[in-house]
């Protein structure tokens, strides 16, 4: 049986919400107005660093601070909006230094610095795309990113370069401009690279925003499928709208408020709700530059006198786990709404929110295409622990079976599970896979995009998560293509097959776990997995490279050749096996 809904926070009501009634907010939205209530007049354009920055300091608020760095020794570097205008328009200044020309692509692989926020809305400002990549990513995944999104400028520190890209550089012809940040000046600069910091010293401070339209690029986002190479999806400067919209209607950021979103830049909830949407809020960023850490995170709620929280299901299992007393060692009177987003978050983190801190977590759900916040449960609404809400106002979700002849149909029944469908027409809509539009025309059925994740919708219109309809593995939040690690433990000689599935994990979510087949004339051994491990990581990253490897024989394929990732899953799981009619071997 579900756990009794959790009405309202109880430290709700000292604001006004955004959203204070459902059922009239739905009504009464419109994109149009939302629209309009950014940079005005329909047929003008609309750049995502202008709402995100210019406006504020246009307004006179440009003393107010944008972002906080915090740094392992608790120092704290303070970025106020004019700041970060300033350095975002030397950027641009800078990329046109350069001459990189409108519409190309620049990219970091950074940590959470400064310095990624200027490159990000200056390259926003000059109408450029911008694309942040995993700092934790190894050189394999780095190469396949950059070389698919024709990548021009690269901005990283001498450390990510040294180790991750020096090797591949050769690999990246278009690849025109290696900037970097440095971490030690003594350090003689890696050759065939500028100083980050030399080129913005030299670049003025004033720019003339890009006249850019609401249909143009202005991010792209790297996500992993089941299969090939990892989908660039692009978002336009019109998605600022929605993640302004959601920041408001669902985080309830106000102006001058301090936000947390715990979320890594590489990742599309780092920059949606790191940077652009609390933004054009107005609020106030906090930015920790260290990894999890649950005394450190206490101590940034409390001391921070953080008010909205957005964090994500694998650091709230881990702060469950350091237990509840050293949550409650610390006072966090300022902190109003705590949200979540990225996996299932289970009905007793909802409850232990409340235990520990006061108040329910709110979970949310959306994806890299969907460019924001789509299905959420409401600061001022009541939470069902386990549900992960009800649409976005302006937002039309379902779930949905698929009929015969390519049909889609609604499934009415709140115990029946189904796809989630959102109708097209909301403004983060991806705009296009990178050079695969068969496969973004194959995401829209029947006038619905298929978000291929497996849901039920109860009468209330509440979406409770069952799974997703593919392989794709979500481990502690980052999306991870089972073919990328398979193709990247095939480059291992000793490696003939390799079939690659997320396992079930209390903390992660899920776990990446690989099975082998061996070429002949090689043993199984602790020596080898240890070998191919090792190898893996090298080339992948600590975060996308296996935890576990397992040998095998033979490798279950189909006829076709293809290894049956299912049914290593239902081995692993011990659950039925399933139609094993294509399976090799089978008659
Ligand atoms: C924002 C983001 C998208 C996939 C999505 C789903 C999973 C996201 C979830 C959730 C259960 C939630 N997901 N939110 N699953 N409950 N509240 O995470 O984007 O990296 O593209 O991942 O993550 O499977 O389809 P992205």
């Amino acid at each position: 049986m579900a756990p009794p809904a959790i009405h309202k926070a109880p430290s709700a009501g000292t604001v006004p919400h955004y959203l204070t009634d459902y059922d009239s907010a739905r009504r009464q939205f419109t994109w149009q107005q939302e629209r309009r209530s950014l940079a005005g007049d329909l047929d003008s354009g609309l750049n995502m660093a202008h709402e995100a920055i210019d406006r504020w300091v246009e307004r006179g608020q440009g003393g107010r601070i944008a972002a906080r760095f915090i740094d392992r020794n608790w120092g704290r570097a303070d970025v106020t909006y004019a700041e970060l205008q300033g350095s975002a328009r030397k950027f641009a200044n800078v990329l046109g230094s350069l001459g990189i020309g409108r519409g190309a692509a620049v990219a970091t692989l950074l940590g959470r610095v400064p310095e990624l926020f200027s490159v990000a809305l200056g390259t926003l400002e000059a109408g450029k795309v911008f694309c942040s990549l995993f700092s934790a990513f190894g050189p394999e995944p780095l190469k396949t990113r950059l070389q698919l999104g024709h990548l021009q400028v690269l901005v990283t520190t001498d450390g990510f370069y040294r180790r991750k890209v020096a090797a591949i550089r050769d690999t990246l012809p278009e690849l025109r401009h290696v900037l970097i940040v440095r971490e030690d000046s003594k350090e003689p600069l890696p050759p065939g690279t500028a100083d980050f910091a030399q080129l913005m010293s030299r670049a003025s401070d004033t720019y003339e925003t890009a006249p850019t339209r609401d249909t143009d690029v202005a991010l792209l986002h790297f996500t992993s499928g089941t299969t090939g190479k990892p989908k660039g999806v692009t978002l336009t400067h019109a998605a600022v709208v929605a993640q302004h919209a959601t920041s408001q209607l669902v985080l309830d950021l106000h102006p001058g408020e301090v936000f947390w979103c715990t979320a890594d830049p590489g990742w599309v909830t780092g920059i949606a709700y790191g940077l652009i949407g609390p933004l054009t809020c107005g609020a106030t960023l906090i930015v920790d530059r260290e990894e999890f850490d649950p005394r450190r995170w206490y101590r940034i709620l409390a001391e921070e006198a953080i008010n909205v929280w957005y964090t994500a299901p694998t650091a709230i299992r881990m702060l469950m786990k350091a237990g509840t007393p050293l949550a409650r060692e610390r006072s966090y009177p300022r902190l109003r709404h705590m949200a979540s987003v990225g996996e299932p978050l289970n009905a007793e983190a909802v409850i232990w929110g409340v235990e520990a801190l006061g108040m329910p977590f709110h979970d949310t759900w959306w994806q890299t295409e969907t460019g924001s916040i789509m299905i959420a449960n409401f600061p001022a609404c009541e939470v069902l622990p386990g549900s992960m809400g009800r649409a976005v106002p302006g937002i039309e979700a379902q779930v949905v079976r698929r009929a015969p002849g390519g049909k889609l149909e609604i499934v009415e029944s709140p115990e029946e599970v189904g796809e989630i469908a959102l109708r097209p027409g909301w403004p983060s809509m991806f705009s296009s896979y990178l050079e695969n539009p068969e496969r973004y025309q194959a995401s829209f059925i029947d006038g619905w995009y298929l978000a291929g994740d497996l849901a039920r919708r109860d009468r209330e219109g509440y979406f409770w998560f069952i799974g997703r309809a593919d392989d794709v593995i979500k481990s502690s939040g980052h999306l991870i293509s089972p073919f990328e690690v398979e193709s990247a433990l095939m480059t291992h000689p000793a490696v003939a097959q390799a079939g690659v599935i997320g396992v079930p994990d209390p903390i992660a979510g899920q776990a990446v776990k690989a099975f082998v087949e061996l070429r002949d004339g090689f043993e199984p051994t602790e020596e080898l997995r240890r070998k191919i491990m090792g190898h893996a990581r090298r080339q992948l990253g600590a975060v996308v490279a296996p935890r576990e490897i397992a040998f095998e024989q033979s490798l279950p394929r189909t006829r076709s050749g293809k290894i049956m990732r299912r049914l290593l899953r239902a081995r692993e799981l011990g659950l039925p096996q399933g139609d094993l009619s294509t399976l090799e071997g089978n008659a």
